[in-house]
């Protein structure tokens, strides 16, 4: 089957320069990373399947090559098109919906019947629409009252999130159109590699790089630090994991220099004393030792900062942070820190300035409000607060005695799987979690210790080939509902094409686990009467959506309407593009400054680990590569896994370019091809972790967790790295 994605003219001006897929929901570029899964297209039918960009105002017809290739991903050879059920002979095989959703709940009764409802666990995805991530919230506490529910959320958005609740008592990545960074005259991107992994938003650091303001933090001379060349900003290339350090002499900088927005600290913060106290210690000189950045480049950049400020008369900044400095076991101190130099310059709630993190996956900012996350409850209610316990019980029909407490965060709810007390089954929907989830060996190990891991995909991931029960469900252009973007403007997302084969959404699947499981809880399956539900749930709550439905998006859209970002308590209500302007959404409404400080990675380098080993992505490639790995162009452009490391080092291990390498950590072994570059620090290398097999980038890294967000240390450990010595033919 074949379609044309045929999106309507823009007409929203200032509406965000999308990813990969702006290919559009009627105009309305739907913002968040580049991906497959962030798709909201219109297509018209009949169907040959091209997906074309057009001229939108904010992406000028920008369009990365995973949006040129996405719709092969629907069309993929192996497409999961029938249920699939592990067999007597060890093989999955192939059957009908009934036999399948029989065994499934037959064999979740069975260990639940046994010990307890807890012993079933659910795992989510911040891919999946506002829609199913709600209902597979409620699908998890109503039906299965397990606490046992968390998601790849907390692999990606976590730390961000915790330090953003902590300072500014609410998450949206950004509390602005991202628009608006257009106007600024600095932006400083911490670990963050928007142009490959958000390329059309590239357009809105044009402003900041006319005016050489333009800040890119990053080991690597990446695609984004290049940007600054030319006099239009500034590369720092700190060593792997001291990006705090950098913040703290910033902040120090500016608090040394009386360059800080006083009026601005009085009226809108808290703390700001003990935070100058925390970064007294760190002048320039020390930031230069612990982190390798020069301290005049420090300097220079905190001036820049500071001039660009509104309190100083300047066009306005931005500070923005992406994985690079949250997946880290000093995530949140990070962004904390990041935050703290934003309000120490009067930026945050200040039009035309502001702090705000990247989102990553397609639903990556809605997928962490509706109740995926382990202590969370939809509209990003507290599971622990009895007000909000209360609310949602009323909504879901159930006694809020009934709803769990707290489970536990990812990485702690995988190593739990199949131990003793632990849970005997899983749910998967939506992630790929052999390959990226941190320490995959160690994973791979508990999944097999599983009673039961049923896994729902649109293909035969690594995770769903080892699953007892593996269901195909359907996917962005097969299916409707909404996604919530970066700048937490809910967009909806329309059915384009039937599913192939059997697929089936996972709204039914649930419904009819629950009927099977013989559980009272209503479930629906009709997305706009599950978005009328969540707008309900949410009501409320700091991702509050009761004004909203599918018809109200629907009918702003078609009038060329602007959208609307949460919070929408009414139905009369317009929106909140800019949040924060009037107060913080703490009790005092202040933004609360909180000291932080820099203690390092929590796998330092040693005699048999002397070097630095980063993971993160290219252009390219698509996370697991569950779905890029099946377009054929894509592969022939980047076919294999490679590590970047400097001539220097690569001269000094004798490994010439092109030459395979062997990385070793305290978790594990890969082999991957080397690829000399100056671009990257000599002390070191680079891995994507796009692929699964030898080549992982997960076989390597450290499962230690940040202490507030509980976000993996994905980005920095300490790594050996030799030649692979080839045996003589
Ligand atoms: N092409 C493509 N686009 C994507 C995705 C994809 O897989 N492929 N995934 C989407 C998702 S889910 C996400 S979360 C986003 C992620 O988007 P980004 O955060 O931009 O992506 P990463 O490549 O993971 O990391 C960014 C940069 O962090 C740097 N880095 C590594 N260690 C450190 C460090 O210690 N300090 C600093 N300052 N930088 C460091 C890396 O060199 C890298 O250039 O991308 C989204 N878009
Ligand atoms: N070393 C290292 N590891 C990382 C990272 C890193 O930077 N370095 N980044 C981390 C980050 S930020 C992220 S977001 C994760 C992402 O890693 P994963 O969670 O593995 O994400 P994907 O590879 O996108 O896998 C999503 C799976 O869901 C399927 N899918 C798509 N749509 C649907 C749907 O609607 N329903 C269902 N049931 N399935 C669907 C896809 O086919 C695919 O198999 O990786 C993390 N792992
Ligand atoms: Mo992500």
């Amino acid at each position: 089957m074949t379609l044309t994605i045929t999106p309507a003219a823009a007409t929203d001006a200032t509406a965000p320069a999308t990813t990969a897929t702006t290919v559009t929901a009627g105009g309305r570029p739907s913002m968040s990373a580049s991906g497959p899964e962030n798709r909201t297209s219109r297509v018209a039918r009949p169907q040959p399947v091209d997906v074309s960009p057009r001229e939108f105002p904010t992406n000028r017809g920008g369009l990365c090559q995973k949006g040129w290739t996405s719709a092969a991903v629907l069309r993929a050879a192996d497409r999961l098109t029938v249920p699939l059920v592990r067999g007597a002979s060890g093989a999955l095989e192939p059957t009908d919906w009934d036999t399948a959703l029989d065994v499934v709940a037959i064999r979740l009764a069975a260990v639940q019947a046994e010990s307890g409802p807890e012993a079933v666990a659910v795992f989510g995805g911040g891919g999946l629409t506002n829609e199913k991530a709600y209902t597979l919230g409620k699908f998890a506490r109503a039906v299965l009252r397990t606490p046992f529910i968390d998601y790849n959320g907390r692999f990606c958005m976590a730390s961000a999130a915790a330090a953003a609740n902590r300072a500014l008592g609410a998450d949206r990545g950004l509390p602005f159109p991202l628009a608006d960074l257009g106007g600024a005259a600095a932006v400083l991107l911490l670990g963050s590699n928007v142009a490959e992994t958000m390329p059309p938003s590239v357009q809105h650091l044009a402003g900041a790089r006319a005016a050489g303001g333009l800040v890119v933090v990053d080991p690597r001379r990446s695609a984004t630090a290049r940007l600054t060349e030319d006099g239009q900003g500034v590369h720092l290339q700190p060593v792997p994991g001291t990006d705090l350090a950098v913040l703290l002499g910033l902040l120090h900088v500016v608090l040394a220099e009386g360059l800080a927005d006083a009026a601005y600290l009085a009226a809108r913060t808290t703390g700001l004393d003990a935070v100058a106290r925390s970064v007294a210690a760190w002048w320039p000189e020390r930031v230069e030792i612990v982190t390798g950045v020069p301290e005049g480049e420090l300097r220079r950049v905190a001036r820049l900062l500071a001039a660009a400020s509104p309190a100083r008369g300047g066009r306005g900044a931005y500070v923005l942070t992406g994985r690079g400095v949250e997946q880290s076991t000093q995530g949140t101190a990070t962004v904390t820190a990041a935050v703290n130099l934003a309000l120490a310059l009067g930026l945050v709630g200040t039009v035309g300035s502001g702090y705000g993190a990247l989102t990553g996956q397609g639903n990556g900012q809605g997928g962490r409000e509706h109740g995926q996350k382990s202590d969370q409850l939809p509209g990003y209610r507290k599971i622990d607060d009895p007000a909000s316990r209360e609310h949602v019980a009323a909504v879901w029909g159930v006694d809020p005695a009934t709803i769990p407490g707290p489970g536990v965060p990812a990485v702690a709810l995988l190593a739990s799987l199949g131990t003793p007390g632990g849970p005997r089954a899983l749910l998967v929907h939506g992630s790929n979690l052999l390959v990226s989830a941190p320490s995959a060996d160690k994973v791979r190990e508990r999944l097999a210790a599983l009673d039961l891991l049923v896994v729902c995909d649109v293909v035969p991931s690594e995770t769903a080939l080892v699953a007892d029960v593996v269901l195909p469900v359907t996917q962005w252009a097969e299916e409707e509902g909404t996604m919530t973007s970066l700048e937490g403007r809910v967009i909806r997302r329309r059915k384009a094409v039937d599913a192939p084969g059997e697929a089936r959404s996972e709204l039914w699947v649930w419904a009819e686990v629950a009927r099977r499981l013989g559980s009272p809880v209503h479930l629906a399956t009709d997305p706009a009467d599950v978005f009328d539900e969540l707008a309900r749930a949410s009501a409320g709550g700091p991702a509050d959506y009761a004004g909203l439905s599918h018809a109200r998006l629907d009918a702003d859209e078609a009038a060329g309407g602007p959208g609307f970002h949460w919070p929408v308590p009414a139905a009369d209500h317009p929106g909140t593009p800019r949040h924060f302007l009037d107060r913080f959404e703490t009790p005092d409404g202040r933004a609360r400054m909180i000291p932080v400080d820099h203690v390092g990675p929590s796998d330092d380098l040693r005699p048999d680990a002397p070097l630095w080993l980063i993971t993160g992505r290219v252009l390219q490639h698509y996370q697991s590569g569950a779905q890029t790995h099946r377009v054929p162009e894509l592969e022939r452009l980047v076919p294999r896994p490679y590590v970047e490391l400097h001539p220097l080092l690569g001269t000094r291990l004798g490994v010439p370019d092109g030459a395979r390498v062997r990385l070793t950590t305290a978790r594990g072994t890969t082999t991957a091809a080397a690829r000399w570059t100056d671009t990257i620090r000599p002390d070191t290398v680079f891995l994507p972790f796009h692929w699964s097999g030898e080549g992982s980038a997960n076989l390597l890294t450290t499962d230690a967790v940040d202490p507030v967000s509980a976000m993996p240390e994905f980005k920095v450990c300490a790594v050996q790295v030799a030649p692979v010595v080839e045996e003589a033919a």
